[in-house]
């Protein structure tokens, strides 16, 4: 309910009303990121937000910075021979709607792409428009997230156990014991989550972290595992686990298939061989794998993605996630749980009405498990198909929120991307992307547009715009919409109406727009409460009906079943002779507090927390190449070179640097391979790669 305050504290910040003045609060939610976090915005008399509240990280607390930076994207611009002009919404949908509809009747719809990339409120209508039009090629930045640590875990579980905290909150219910694999959430979570893992170590729940730097929630921890990047799939704790009996001999004889075979594999990997692979010392590994095996409960808390961000990253993350079962902590209060329910969304894509009739989408061929798991084509794989037009031709992308700069190897993408008949993009400001784009779009921001947010545990919410948009801004989804009716797929796009299309994905929780309207701050709907030991009741969702430590959908493939250890395709072992020229491997992508990816990098007062692009290197290797903190240094690899600061800093072993990513003049995905990928989910190698650093 909105409501009138008189505030005397509060001055308009941006100084066209400086007085003290009545403010409207409405209830609306941060779409910084995809946590949504609550926020309450105030809003002058003028109909302008002067400050927001809420529970907010930093990127939160400057949202209003973003509302109104005079370089945002206010209007639709069609390049024409090299100029961006100015036209019409209508031009502008006329426009695109021909190049679509002369590209679909020369080379069939299958050459047109649909991607989405953080903008995650998009993705619903877009999936729907994919497949209206006919394309099989409905991508979104999931080829490079969460979706490779959920078809690991859904391989061993056939849902997912695992805990991480972009999607939902974690409880420690009595945790005992925190395994932290790959995750620094001080930086990378809401803080509202972050506050819960406090609270736990301030109870005195013992912490084990698994991670190249030592990260903030390393230094506490009473155990840090820093290992080489990449190598997090060598089998010490399991090792451990079989040789000392700590495994939980009745579930994993009840409840899984292949423990012996596991059993067998694991003896290959005693500490000391571990510790050669990974650069963890043998003491450290055995204390880890006792500690964790030996508290109850205890709980693996992952990150969504950074585990599977090698060439062996399923199988590296199945190993991980096998942890919990092995050690009776699956399915637990403070061990690893299934997440909590969500209201039931009805699925409106129209993929399996339209399935029989797509042609095989982008990665199907080349990453069949990816193509059976997950519902969405494989981005890593389009750009081969763009260059190689084999097995057919791609000739335009709808990019919805894309950033180049997210793929590895940019530089081979943004070629491939040149090559296209037809680009356009649709953004908040103007990007290294939109560069490429004919036509540029504008699109409004979560205070100007409406959208469906649920939360586990059952709460949904329909938000409201709470000021109008800013120049000619849409929404994404009416972009989309309006898009589907110049196609002449009207009738198959909810003709545009947005209230039709949230009805319909209410369907199935039996709930419409309007109710939602009347409980703006978010209404909570019974959903099933999650039960421990659940599988007693159902079993698990895999084919046997058991844990699959030996995997029958990898079997199916042709791929080793078990969770097997490879090296990094590029790595001091792997390639010896590149690590001659190369001596240093780099991880990217860490995150920082002030950014989401790309985002961010205008706002005066984030920008200020890193203001520029950085290396991060250990003094010993710095000292050794006669770097100091501060110097500019290049940072090259088999695909590029980049200019960034350095930052020389003990919280990096030797031989490994990191290089935060989103940079658009210092790109670390200039770096990055884009070929040589994870033959089971298509994903790069983001996480393990060769470099060397020198001072420019
Ligand atoms: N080297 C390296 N690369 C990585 C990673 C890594 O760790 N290391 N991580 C990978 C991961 S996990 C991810 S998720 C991706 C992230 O990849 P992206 O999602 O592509 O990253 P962003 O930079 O956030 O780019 C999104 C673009 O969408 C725009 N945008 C944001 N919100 C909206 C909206 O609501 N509507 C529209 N139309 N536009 C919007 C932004 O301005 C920006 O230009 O990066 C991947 N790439
Ligand atoms: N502020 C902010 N928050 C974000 C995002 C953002 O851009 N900014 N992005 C959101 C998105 S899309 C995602 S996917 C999540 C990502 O969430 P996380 O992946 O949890 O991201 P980080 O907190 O950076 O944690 C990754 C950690 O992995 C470590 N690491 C690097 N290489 C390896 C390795 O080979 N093995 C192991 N064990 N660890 C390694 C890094 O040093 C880093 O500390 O964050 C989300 N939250
Ligand atoms: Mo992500």
């Amino acid at each position: 309910m909105n409501s009138i305050i008189s505030s005397e504290n509060l001055l308009d910040t941006h100084g066209d009303i400086a007085i003290h003045t009545d403010l409207i609060v409405k209830p609306t939610t941060c779409y910084m990121c995809t946590y949504d976090c609550p926020t309450e915005a105030y809003i002058n008399r003028g109909g302008r937000i002067v400050k927001v509240e809420g529970q907010l990280c930093r990127r939160g607390r400057h949202q209003t910075e973003f509302q109104y930076h005079p370089d945002r994207l206010l209007y639709p611009l069609l390049r024409d021979n090299g100029r961006l002009h100015r036209i019409t919404w209508d031009e502008a949908l006329d426009h695109i709607a021909d190049q679509l509809i002369t590209i679909r009747d020369r080379y069939g719809p299958e050459s047109v792409v649909f991607f989405a990339g953080y903008p995650k409120e998009g993705w619903t209508p877009l999936q729907r428009l994919t497949y209206a039009f006919g394309s099989p090629h409905y991508l979104t930045e999931c080829s490079f997230c969460f979706a490779s640590t959920s078809i690991a875990s859904t391989m061993n579980y056939g849902s997912e156990y695992q805990d991480f905290l972009s999607t939902g909150r974690i409880r420690y219910d009595g945790t005992q014991c925190n395994l932290m694999w790959s995750t620094n959430p001080g930086h990378s979570a809401a803080p509202n989550f972050y506050h819960d893992y406090l609270e736990a170590c301030r109870r005195g729940m013992q912490r084990i972290v698994v991670d190249p730097r030592r990260t903030e929630a390393a230094e506490t921890a009473a155990l840090h595992l820093q290992l080489r990047p990449g190598t997090d799939g060598a089998l010490g704790m399991i090792h451990i686990l079989v040789n000392e009996e700590l495994y939980d001999a009745d579930f994993v004889n009840r409840w899984t298939v292949g423990f012996d075979e596991l059993r067998h594999l694991a003896a290959q990997y005693p500490p000391t061989r571990v510790a050669e692979i990974t650069g963890v010392p043998v003491q450290q590994i055995i204390a880890a794998a006792r500690l964790y095996a030996t508290s109850k409960p205890a709980k693996l808390q992952t990150s969504p993605c950074a585990t599977t961000h090698t060439t062996n990253g399923v199988q590296n993350h199945r190993a991980i996630t096998l942890l919990p079962a092995l050690t009776g902590n699956l399915d637990i209060p403070g061990g690893n749980m299934l997440p909590d329910p969500m209201v039931p969304m009805k699925d409106v894509s129209l993929f399996h009405e339209k399935k029989a009739q797509l042609k095989p989408r982008a990665g199907e061929q080349t990453f069949p498990v990816w193509a059976d798991m997950y519902q969405e084509g494989q981005a890593n794989a389009l750009i081969d198909q763009i260059l190689t037009k084999k097995p057919y031709p791609i000739k335009a992308i709808i990019g919805v929120g894309m950033n180049l700069m997210i793929w590895p190897n940019t530089g081979r993408v943004k070629f491939a991307i040149r090559k296209l008949d037809f680009f356009s993009v649709i953004d908040y400001f103007e990007t290294v992307t939109t560069d490429e784009a004919q036509v540029i779009l504008p699109t409004a921001t979560w205070f100007e547009r409406s959208s469906l947010v649920t939360r586990p545990g059952g709460f949904v919410q329909l938000r409201q715009p709470v000021v109008e948009p800013m120049g000619e801004a849409w929404p994404d989804w009416k972009f989309i919409l309006e898009l589907g009716k110049k196609l002449g797929l009207g009738d198959q796009v909810w003709n545009g109406d947005f209230d039709t299309y949230i009805n319909d994905r209410l369907k199935s929780a039996e709930l419409t727009a309007d109710q939602l309207r009347q409980h703006p701050a978010g209404m909570r709907i019974p959903v099933a409460q999650r039960v421990p030991k659940s599988y007693e009741h159902k079993g698990f969702n895999t084919p046997s009906g058991k844990v699959e430590i030996y995997s029958s959908i990898l079997k199916a493939h042709g791929f080793d079943p078990l969770p097997v250890y490879r090296e990094p395709a590029e790595s001091p072992i792997s390639t010896p002779e590149l690590f001659d020229t190369y001596p240093l491997v780099f991880t990217s992508g860490g995150r920082s507090k002030a950014y989401t990816h790309s985002q961010f990098r205008q706002i005066g007062n984030l920008h200020k927390i890193l203001p520029e692009p950085v290396v991060q290197i250990s003094p010993k290797d710095a000292d050794a190449r006669g770097i100091q903190h501060g110097n500019l240094v290049q940072v090259t690899s088999e695909r590029g070179c980049i200019q960034v600061k350095a930052d020389v800093t003990d919280r990096l072993p030797g031989g490994v640097v990191h290089l935060y990513h989103g940079w658009r003049d210092a790109d670390a995905n200039a770096l990055t391979d884009g070929q040589d990928l994870d033959p089971i989910s298509g994903y790069p190698p983001f996480k393990s790669g060769l470099c060397e650093v020198s001072r420019v």
